[in-house]
């Protein structure tokens, strides 16, 4: 009798082994987070934050470790989706401009002037739009978990104030590899280079390049101003939204429990970064203020002279990007709660 119970136990122990109850074995050492931009950039932030969390909630079970630079893809941005999709890379925070060469959908956000303010980023990712885009990266194989928001991209340059189309004029622009930009930058008249952000600071340095667009937290924490940039236009013409992401199979290798955890505290991560960032930009403009950049702030007039002069762009790339997505998108810009 006590012999058969001792059976028991030492047979239910060993079912308890095999199937991994609680799946210690099955965790990695290691879980790499890749981002383009590190501490102290609201970037590499939101990746601290999400991984802060994601360590504390899961008494140390799941160990994410980041790789700013993007140094898993060698400093290629524009392959970091591909290495998410792969395998080689586990989790990230990425931006929409990044992932736009794999991810079509992706370049709804970069379309000029679609979104004239942060009420109208959120109408598109809180809302049907953002589901059909976590949708369109999901049938890739990547899980989208949560949104962030790397910010309004503005104009610098070393030469000369630009309140027209015209005054950029042969311009020559350091923009992200993504083909979208070189058509906007072409339509303006400029003069577009694709580069990595590694290779933008050393462009702008050596006066390869006159100028780039980042937003202002970008620009201040890089201290462009370094780099001869003395005019900022605040044309708003466009914003990446960030996206925590995981790996397909290393997200199903999870425990259930853990992706709840991992995707809550994507979440809690991003709105945190979002608000802040949000909230640090009148601050940095009076930094950037400070180092002597001169900032322009158009007139609607002005906006509308760059909007209609990027209008070719809607006809190249809404079909690339769906029809029907960009109508909603614009609908839901205007139906938008301000
Ligand atoms: O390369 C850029 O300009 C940056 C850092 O903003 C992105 O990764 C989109």
């Amino acid at each position: 009798m006590a012999l058969s119970r001792w059976v028991l136990a030492a047979a239910l122990a060993a079912t308890v082994a095999s199937t991994g109850i609680g799946h210690a074995a099955d965790y990695k050492s290691e879980y790499t987070v890749s981002t383009v931009l590190p501490t102290p950039f609201p970037w590499g932030q939101a990746a601290e934050r999400w991984v802060e969390l994601v360590e504390e909630r899961t008494e140390g079970r799941v160990n994410l470790e980041i790789y700013s630079g993007v140094q898993l893809v060698s400093g290629n941005q524009t392959k970091e989706f591909a290495a998410l999709r792969n395998g080689l890379i586990d989790f990230a925070v990425g931006s929409t401009i990044n992932w736009s060469p794999q991810v079509k959908e992706l370049n709804l956000f970069s379309l000029p002037f679609l979104m004239p303010d942060h009420a109208a980023i959120d109408a598109l990712t809180q809302g049907e739009v953002g589901e059909r885009i976590f949708a369109a990266i999901e049938r890739q194989g990547v899980v989208p978990l949560a949104w962030g928001e790397n910010g309004f991209r503005e104009l610098t340059n070393s030469t000369r104030p630009v309140t027209t189309p015209e005054d950029l004029a042969g311009m020559k622009i350091r923009v992200v590899g993504s083909p979208l930009f070189q058509d906007t930058f072409e339509a303006l008249g400029a003069n577009p280079t694709q580069m990595s952000w590694a290779d933008a600071k050393p462009a702008l340095a050596t006066g390869a390049v006159d100028g780039q667009e980042n937003p202002l937290s970008v620009i201040e924490i890089a201290k462009m101003w370094e780099v001869n940039q003395k005019h900022l236009t605040r044309w708003h013409y466009m914003a990446d939204p960030l996206i925590f992401a995981a790996n397909g199979a290393t997200w199903k290798s999870l425990p259930e429990a853990d992706r709840r955890i991992i995707r809550e505290a994507a979440r809690e991560a991003g709105r945190w970064e979002i608000e802040k960032s949000r909230a640090e930009n009148e601050k940095r403009l009076a930094t950037l203020r400070e180092n002597g950049i001169e900032v322009v702030e158009l007139t609607d007039a002005q906006r509308a002279a760059f909007r209609e002069a990027t209008e070719s762009v809607y006809e190249q790339w809404a079909p690339r990007i769906g029809e029907d997505l960009v109508e909603q998108a614009r609908e839901a810009v205007a139906e938008r709660h301000q």
